[in-house]
């Protein structure tokens, strides 16, 4: 009988965020990498697009104007999918037909007046500009009595969902946990209760002395692909000091966590030479009021781009019957990422 190699062997991981498990059928991907590069069209954008609802000046589809903004312009969404109004309810407590009323508010945040900006192809000062706003938006959503979870993310590319190609995130407010942030406060908290330290905090530790897994590391913060990544390039950025939410973070902490940002994202598109999309998003402390020890701050990229700029990993039907599967190993990405260049590839002959 064969001795046990993960590299080669399917094999289930742990994921403790989550107490799920996954499959990884690494045999499917020998070699590092096998899949052809292909280019795709970049389009031209232009710096302001007259028609774009999300550009400076420009009137948005419900006849709003937005502000002449210079940096960050923030706006309650005009098609928000929570609505901050109380409803009468009567509870009727129906085992196998539960419901409850949700409010939230619902913002969309443009991280620059530059229809043609991406991320990684902003400034690290103007990625800071961007991290000052979410701050603001953590506090001052976060202040509202029935807002008790604040979740800021960005869908980026056509092929996530996005609308506009406008560099922008959004963040919705609520006042219940969604089941991702709920299952993750339940996992954090009982590794708490039974260590007194925080789970991301000694993973973190293993991770940076094992190398494998390491994307990038600069003095703060700290990617990685995480031991239970289920997208082929998912990665995740973890703080290395344990604390709960993105108010906490120190001015160098604030800088650090913009400069990790352009990295990853810069990685990103550099990985098949195209703008990369992707959904991220901050897992944060909740806003209820209650105090979070357990809480380590981090931020999840799910890319779904498999082989190639158009080519990408399916999640279907052995994922949505069984459990999530991925082709490549977590170690096989990682070392992927961690060998590209830093610069970005559109600027690296000037
Ligand atoms: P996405 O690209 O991730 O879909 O986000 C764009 C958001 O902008 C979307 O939620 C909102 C949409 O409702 N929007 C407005 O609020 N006003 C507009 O005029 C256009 C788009």
């Amino acid at each position: 009988m064969q001795k046990f190699n993960n590299n080669e062997h399917p094999h289930r991981r742990y994921n403790p965020l989550l107490d799920e498990w996954i499959l990884v059928s690494p045999h499917r991907a020998k070699r590092p990498w096998q899949g052809q590069k292909e280019k795709i069209i970049e389009d031209n954008r232009p710096e302001h697009d007259a028609d774009c609802y999300l550009c400076a000046g420009n009137v948005r589809a419900n006849g709003i104007q937005n502000e002449n903004y210079s940096d960050c312009f923030v706006f309650e969404n005009d098609f928000s999918a929570l609505l901050k109004e109380e409803v009468a309810f009567e509870n009727k407590n129906q085992q196998l037909f539960q419901l409850k009323p949700e409010r939230g508010i619902n913002k969309v945040v443009c991280f620059s007046p530059k229809h043609n900006l991406t991320l990684p192809e902003m400034e690290v000062s103007e990625i800071e500009k961007v991290v000052q706003t979410w701050k603001e938006q953590y506090i001052e959503l976060g202040s509202h009595d029935f807002i008790n979870y604040v979740q800021i993310f960005e869908n980026k590319g056509s092929i996530m969902g996005c609308s506009n190609p406008h560099p922008h995130g959004q963040i919705w407010a609520q006042s219940s946990l969604p089941t991702q942030v709920e299952k993750t406060k339940k996992n954090l908290r009982s590794y708490y209760e039974k260590y007194k330290t925080s789970l991301l905090k000694d993973y973190l530790d293993q991770e940076l002395k094992k190398e494998d897994r390491i994307v990038l590391v600069n003095e703060h913060f700290v990617v990685l692909v995480p031991f239970w990544a289920t997208w082929p390039y998912e990665t995740m950025i973890i703080s290395k000091r344990h604390f709960g939410n993105i108010i906490a973070m120190t001015n160098e902490e604030t800088k650090a966590f913009a400069e990790i940002i352009k990295g990853i994202t810069v990685k990103y598109d550099n990985l098949f030479e195209t703008s990369f999309p992707y959904s991220s998003g901050i897992h944060q402390a909740p806003t209820d009021r209650v105090s979070h020890p357990e809480w380590h701050f981090h931020m999840h990229f799910y890319p779904p781009l498999l082989r190639s700029a158009t080519v990408k990993k399916f999640m279907v039907g052995y994922e949505m019957l069984g459990e999530a599967q991925r082709d490549i190993s977590p170690e096989q990405s990682a070392t992927i990422l961690r060998e590209l260049p830093n610069q970005h590839y559109k600027t690296k002959n000037n």
